[in-house]
C-alpha cells in the first residue's frame, strides 16, 4: 500500500479506538510502541515518505508530524489519567473542586426558633397549624371579643388593606377561630406565623415579625393547664429544669382572666443586663378563653373551656441567642445571619 492520507486517517482512527480501550498503564504502553515505537506504525509510514516523489513528500510530511505529535499528546494525557488513578485507587477525586472562598448557606435563625418551638409542642400533643396572613376584620377582631368600637383596637395599630374589611393579621390569635370552626373538640393547636402592625422600628419593634399562638380547648380546662403548659414549654425552650413563672394580670379582650407570665431569668440568679437586673423576664400573654369568644364559633362555655398563649417567636429567638437588635433578623448582614 502505497502511503496516502487515507491510509493515515485510518491509522489515527485505529489508534484511537485501541485508547479507548485502555485500563492499565502497561497496555497503554503496548499501543505507545505499536505506534510511535522504533518499529511503529508511524515511523514506517516515515520510513515510506522518504520514498516518495517531492511534491507528495510536502504534502504528507506536516500531515504525518501532526499525526505525531496528536498520538504523543493523547499518550501523554492517558498515562497521567491511568496514573492518578491508580493513586487514589480507582476513585476519583477532583482536588481543584476544593474552593476556601465557598461557603455553606445555613438555615435562618427563624426557621431554627421554628423548629424547636413545633418539636416542643408536637412533642405535648399540639397540632401545628398555619392561618392566612391577609385577614379580615371578623377574625383578627370581631371573633376575638373585640367588636368595632372597642377602644382595644387601638392596641395594635393595624395595616388596613383597600379592600373593605381586609387586613394584615396583627397577630395570630386570629387562627383561633379559624380552628375552633374547622376542627373537632378537643383542640390542641400551635400556630407560628407572621404578622403585621403600623409601627415605628426600633431595637425591640418591628413592623412585620413572628408571633406563635397555642391554644387548648376541651371538658374542665383550668388555669392550672395553662401554667404547666407554660412552664414546660419554657422549661423545654430555654433548656432549664429549674425554670419558674409567676403571673401578673393583664388585659386582652379575648381571655378572662387574662395574664401576663414572666419566666425566671434563664441567663443569672441576682440580676443581669438581660432581666434588667430584677431576675424576672416578660414572655408569654395568656389567658382562659372568653366564653364570648367560644360563643363566637358555636363552641358552650357551660360545656368546654379553654385557654390560649401568645409570644412573639423573634423576641424569644432574641433572648435565647443575645440578639440585641430585632432588625438584623431581615437584614442581609451575612456576619449575622452566618452566626447560625
Ligand atoms: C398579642 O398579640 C396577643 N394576641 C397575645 C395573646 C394570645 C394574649 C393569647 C393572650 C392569649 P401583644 O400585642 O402583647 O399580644 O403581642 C404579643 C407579643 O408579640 C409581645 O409580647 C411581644 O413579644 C411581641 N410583639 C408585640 N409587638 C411587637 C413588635 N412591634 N415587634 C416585635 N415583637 C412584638
Amino acid at each position: 500500500m502505497t502511503l496516502n492520507q487515507k491510509e493515515i486517517e485510518q491509522i489515527h482512527h485505529m489508534f484511537s479506538q485501541a485508547l479507548t480501550k485502555v485500563t492499565t498503564l502497561e497496555a497503554l504502553e503496548v499501543i505507545r510502541i505499536t505506534y510511535l515505537g522504533r518499529k511503529g506504525k508511524i515511523t514506517e509510514l516515515m520510513n515510506q515518505l522518504k520514498q516518495l516523489p517531492v511534491e507528495q513528500k510536502r504534502l504528507l510530511g506536516p500531515v504525518l508530524q501532526e499525526l505525531r505529535q496528536s498520538l504523543t499528546t493523547k499518550i501523554e494525557a492517558k498515562k497521567s489519567e491511568l496514573e492518578l488513578k491508580q493513586k487514589t485507587n480507582g476513585s476519583f477525586f477532583d482536588v481543584t473542586a476544593y474552593d476556601p472562598a465557598h461557603k455553606n448557606g445555613s438555615l435562618h435563625v427563624y426557621s431554627l426558633i421554628n423548629q424547636q418551638l413545633e418539636d416542643i409542642f408536637i412533642s405535648m400533643g399540639f397540632e401545628v397549624v398555619s392561618g392566612p396572613e391577609l385577614e379580615t376584620d371578623y377574625y383578627n377582631f370581631e371573633s376575638l371579643n373585640i367588636p368595632a368600637d372597642h377602644p382595644a383596637r387601638d392596641l395594635q395599630d393595624t395595616f388596613w388593606l383597600n379592600l373593605p374589611g381586609k387586613l394584615l393579621r396583627t397577630h395570630t390569635s386570629t387562627v383561633q377561630a379559624h380552628c375552633m370552626e374547622e376542627k373537632k373538640l378537643p383542640l390542641a393547636i400551635f400556630a407560628p406565623g407572621r404578622v403585621f402592625r403600623n409601627e415605628a422600628t426600633d431595637a425591640t419593634h418591628d413592623f412585620m415579625f413572628p408571633q406563635g399562638e397555642v391554644m387548648l380547648i376541651d371538658k374542665k380546662i383550668s388555669i392550672a393547664n395553662l401554667l404547666a403548659t407554660a412552664k414546660a414549654f419554657l422549661q423545654e425552650f430555654f433548656g432549664q429544669k429549674d425554670l419558674k413563672i409567676r403571673t401578673r394580670p393583664g388585659y386582652f379582650p379575648f381571655v378572662e382572666p387574662g395574664i401576663e407570665i414572666d419566666g425566671s431569668c434563664p441567663f443569672c440568679k441576682k440580676g443581669c443586663s438581660v432581666c434588667k437586673y430584677t431576675t424576672w423576664i416578660e414572655l408569654l400573654g395568656a389567658g382562659l378563653v372568653h366564653p364570648n369568644v367560644l360563643r363566637c364559633s358555636g363552641i358552650n362555655p357551660e360545656k368546654y373551656s379553654g385557654f390560649a398563649i401568645g409570644f412573639g417567636i423573634a423576641r424569644l429567638a432574641m433572648l435565647k441567642y443575645g440578639i440585641n437588635d430585632i432588625r438584623l433578623f431581615h437584614s442581609d448582614k451575612l456576619s449575622f445571619l452566618e452566626q447560625f
